[in-house]
């Protein structure tokens, strides 16, 4: 394997509940899904699988936003999904061939017309049509947007996925392996979370705290008794006087940044949360991370 001709990128696969996006991913990936990332492109998003082959690593995202119009998501989210599909290298456009077109894809094909990104039609469930459905389909969403590859597939069965990788290879760049080739998720959810608590300290401390606060999820607990969700939480700085920062008079910047945490995590979610949030001082504290990603440490 010669790095030059390695190729690597990300993905957003976006779709209507129920299309089968998850059902695609754990084909495609089965255990093999990592969660991390130091790349400023993906920070903010959840990954969701990292498919790494001899000569290619693609890593699907999650884009926070797009599939999710039941919960009332804030303006970062909205701003988050619409910063993610700028950014990939391929946006995966999932439907229900089943189904056919729907309200849900008319708000994302509103959303696939403001960016630049090539845009697949992939459309799932093949297996519940008959051949001679399919072409009227293709042709009915080819007039609504210009998809770069339109393929079919049925993840439940495992037809044409083959395919499907093969053409989204084809639209990679050339690039590193991010991840290796071996990495396990834990909880999804954690950084997205850890990074929306970074963002209010960040936002409401203004200059006064640098971008390299880091934010640690220490527990993300279901409570079944009262139907919510328990997420504690450490935020990491350097220095005692911007330990004194984060806190403020009285412990009042830090109530004002787990109020609006909460309330973003309670949207993402979609349950109420209690958050409680810690200042610890760490000197050294990005070195040492670095350390612990090297043994496989994940934040
Ligand atoms: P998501 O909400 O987009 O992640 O959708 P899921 O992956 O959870 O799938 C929703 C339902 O569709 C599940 O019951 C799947 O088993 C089913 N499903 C997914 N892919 C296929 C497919 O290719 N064919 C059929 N017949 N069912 C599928
Ligand atoms: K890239
Ligand atoms: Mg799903």
């Amino acid at each position: 394997m010669t790095n030059r001709e390695y190729k690597s990128g990300f993905v957003s696969i976006i779709g209507r509940p129920n299309v089968g996006k998850s059902t695609f991913l754990n084909r495609v990936i089965g255990q093999k899904i990592a969660i991390m990332s130091d790349k400023p492109q993906t920070t903010r998003n959840k990954i969701q699988g990292v498919l790494t082959t001899e000569d290619s690593q693609t890593i699907f995202i999650d884009t926070p936003g797009i599939h999710k119009p039941k919960h009332k998501l804030g303006d970062f989210m909205m701003k988050v999904a619409q910063n993610t599909l700028r950014e990939v290298d391929i946006i995966m456009f999932m439907i229900n061939a089943e189904e056919g077109y729907g309200r849900g894809d008319e708000f994302i094909i509103e959303k696939l017309k403001e960016v630049k990104t090539p845009v697949f039609l992939v459309i799932n469930k093949i297996d519940q049509l008959h051949p001679d459905q399919l072409f009227p389909l293709i042709e009915k969403y080819k007039a609504l947007y210009p998809f770069k590859e339109v393929v079919p597939i049925s993840a439940l069965q495992g037809n044409n996925i083959e395919t499907l990788l093969e053409q989204i290879k084809t639209y990679l760049p050339e690039g590193p392996q991010y991840y290796p080739a071996d990495q396990v998720t834990d909880h999804p959810e954690r950084f997205i979370i850890s990074e929306l608590v970074r963002e209010k300290v960040l936002h409401l401390t203004r200059e006064e705290i640098p971008h390299s606060v880091a934010v640690v999820i220490d527990a993300i607990e279901r409570r079944e008794e009262n139907a919510s969700v328990y997420v504690a939480a450490t935020v990491i700085v350097e220095r005692d006087s911007q330990k004194g920062i984060v806190i403020g008079k009285q412990g009042k910047m830090l109530k004002e940044v787990g109020q609006r945490a909460r309330v973003d995590i309670e949207a993402l979610l979609g349950s109420k949360v209690f958050l409680e949030l810690w200042v610890k001082v760490q000197k050294d504290w990005r070195n040492k991370m670095n350390q612990l990603r090297d043994y496989g440490f994940r934040e």
